[in-house]
């Protein structure tokens, strides 16, 4: 119940539903060469002063996790996120000088791309007269920035990239990246943009093979997820900067949800906004008030503005955990 979960950092937290989910959850596949990528990167950007090479460390989660209905899985249940919020900020982010760890569903919106796969990269090509492959001339420059960036990010050092495709996969990424960025302190951010399901069907109740349409009309009990953003804060990176996404369909009760979410898992920022209008408008919900951020131009981004202000947020919080 929501009331049993406000953060009081004085009282010691079981997490039992986490630890459930953890233990029933099939195993992570990879998990050695995920938690090594993850400590290499995070120790190649942690050196924040002097021969300075990134100002901070950001996770960015993008997209949306699958809840499956079948271990050998033939269905599962999805949602609308496109992946785009995040792989843009992700944009935004290495331009302000992060290293990002982009925590994304595979297949979703990727950066430096994001105008893929509904424009399929096709598209943009053609075949010269001597029958060689070109840039098509309208798109050069688009491609040709986007290329140039994208190398730039990677060879910086500064985009490290994680697939997940269920909600399994996704929150023991989560617990591998959190925990190893909790060295980071104050410098390490969270900035939670991705769909997360919750609602699941745990891995020991779930049918083992395809359920047969004969079987009849389909009735089946999902789990709810266990938020993880109360452990998160208390456990994995306590003193990490943490921005949560809030999205509701109904414009009445979003700012209200957002208010709760900051207090309950002491968010620093709750990014709020609402399906009809998320590509153009967010709010920003803090303690300190509310700022909304709308696009200016057909051609801008939302999530420049939102950069912006959440990096001056991050180095506010940084300052203020440095005087104590
Ligand atoms: O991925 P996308 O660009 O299509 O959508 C972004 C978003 C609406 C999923 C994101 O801004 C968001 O609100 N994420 C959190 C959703 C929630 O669980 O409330």
């Amino acid at each position: 119940m929501d009331a049993e979960i406000g953060l009081d950092a004085s009282q010691p937290e079981s997490f039992s539903d986490v630890k459930s989910f953890f233990e029933s959850a099939p195993p992570l596949k990879n998990s050695d060469s995920i938690t090594q990528k993850v400590k290499e990167f995070i120790h190649q950007n942690s050196q924040f002063s002097g021969n300075t090479k990134s100002v901070g460390v950001v996770c960015v989660t993008s997209g949306g996790t699958t809840v499956p209905l079948e271990q050998r899985c033939v269905r599962y249940i999805d949602n609308f996120s496109s992946g785009h919020r995040g792989a843009t900020s992700t944009e935004y982010f290495v331009k302000s000088g992060y290293a990002v760890i982009f925590v994304h569903r595979r297949g979703s919106c990727q950066p430096y791309c994001r105008y893929l796969p509904e424009d399929s990269f096709l598209e943009f090509f053609e075949i010269s007269n001597d029958s060689e492959i070109q840039v098509c001339r309208p798109h050069a420059p688009a491609v040709k920035k986007a290329i140039k960036e994208y190398h730039s990010a990677v060879n910086g050092g500064l985009l490290l990239k994680l697939p997940f495709t269920t909600i399994f996969e996704y929150l023991q990424i989560i617990e591998v990246v959190a925990t190893s960025m909790s060295c980071l302190g104050p410098r390490g951010m969270f900035y939670l943009a991705a769909a997360v399901s919750d609602f699941y069907v745990p891995w020991e109740s779930m049918a083992k093979h395809k359920i047969q349409s004969t079987a009849g009309p389909l009735d089946m009990r999902l789990t709810q997820v266990p938020k993880m953003l109360r452990i998160l804060r208390i456990e994995w990176a306590p003193s990490a900067f943490c921005v949560s996404f809030k999205l509701e369909t109904d414009p009445d009760i979003l700012l209200q949800k957002a208010e709760s979410a900051l207090s309950k898992y002491q968010m620093h920022v709750v990014v709020a906004n609402e399906l009809a209008t998320y590509k153009r408008e967010v709010i920003l919900v803090t303690v300190g008030g509310k700022v909304s951020i709308r696009k200016q131009s057909e051609d801008a981004d939302v999530e420049d503005e939102l950069i912006k202000l959440l990096v001056e947020k991050h180095s506010e919080y940084i300052e203020s955990c440095r005087m104590g």
